[in-house]
């Protein structure tokens, strides 16, 4: 497996390849296509900080295919799928529909094991029947969800992110064999947040490991300056970044990956366009994506998300 950012300009150079799994654009205008030769494509209404720029995931000879509304490919190992649906109307909805549809194909295909999943929506700040948007989204997941827990499936990791248009945009990567769910002990684990942060709580996991092409792999989700369950440094970006930096080092140490770890990719969410804060030693050193969108509380200003590999 392979993950890379791709210029958008160029993407003809990946619409021959027959082991992409997925292609995520950023800065496009959305919904612009479906797929990218047989790769499912997805744009994301997230602007980077620099031109528009595809977020490529490959894997083996892939056999791609849609179906409940979900554009998927997979390789014997992973699945890529996503989905797009309309985010105007109750976003506890929109979620419910997105999240059944991408469990029912994933658990068709013979993937039923969430490994990471990336979901983006509008207005995540917006108030709906007296609930903020992000706290309904996490009510439609919680929804979804249950049936797979209920039946042994893990929390993926995740990233949510809130966008200034579009739809409500999720992909996920899932695989036959389950992976290893990673928790940060300086958090308290998302799934277990109190009621302070909306009647349902956020179900995801700080990171999953899993074992491919003879590499350890560690999703990490989303990270930003949170201890405990309270965000620290409201306002500070700087002060933010090391506190989230803070977090990632120690999931990291969690998985218990071993000296040869490298970053393979990472991903950083801004609230503002301002410009981005020095990176610390070796997470500067891999690709770095940055974003501009909205944290899921309002006080955070920046929220980081990386693979990071181990092994021969
Ligand atoms: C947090 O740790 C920050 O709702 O899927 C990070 C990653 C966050 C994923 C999600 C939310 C999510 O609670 C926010």
């Amino acid at each position: 497996m392979r993950i890379f950012y791709h210029p958008a300009e160029r993407l003809s150079e990946i619409e021959n390849r027959c082991d992409v799994l997925g292609v995520v654009a950023y800065g496009a205008t959305e919904p612009v296509r479906a797929w990218c030769g047989q790769a499912p494509y997805l744009g994301v209404a997230l602007s980077p900080h620099g031109p528009p720029v595809c977020e490529v995931i490959t894997g083996g000879m892939v056999k791609p295919g849609a179906r409940h509304d979900v554009r998927y490919a997979h390789d014997g190992e992973w699945l890529f799928a996503a989905i797009a649906v309309d985010a105007s109307g109750m976003i506890e909805t929109a979620a419910i529909g997105a999240y059944e549809r991408l469990l029912r194909v994933a658990g068709e295909e013979g993937y039923g094991c969430l490994i990471r999943a990336w979901q983006y929506f509008p207005a995540i700040h917006g108030v709906e029947e007296g609930l903020e948007r992000y706290r309904q989204f996490n009510r439609g997941r919680h929804q979804a969800l249950g049936g797979h827990l209920a039946r042994g499936g893990i929390r993926p990791a995740a990233t949510c992110i809130g966008t200034h248009a579009g739809h409500l945009t999720v992909y996920m990567l899932a695989r036959r064999a389950p992976g290893v769910a990673i928790e940060n002990p300086r958090q308290v684990a998302a799934y277990r947040y109190p009621e302070t942060y909306g009647p349902r709580p956020p179900d995801f996991v700080r990171a999953m490991k899993v074992a491919s092409d003879g590499q350890q792999w560690l999703w990490i989700s989303g990270t930003a300056a949170i201890v405990g369950h309270e965000s620290r440094a409201a306002g500070d970006i700087e002060a933010q970044m090391r506190e989230a930096f803070a977090n990632l080092d120690l999931v990291v140490a969690s998985a218990d990956l071993g000296e040869d770890r490298r970053v393979v990719a990472t991903k950083i969410y801004m609230r503002g366009a301002g410009p981005l804060p020095a990176l610390p030693g070796p997470w500067a050193r891999a690709p770095v994506l940055v974003l501009t969108g909205d944290i899921c509380r309002s006080e955070l200003l920046i929220e980081i998300e990386a693979v990071v590999t181990a092994g021969v």
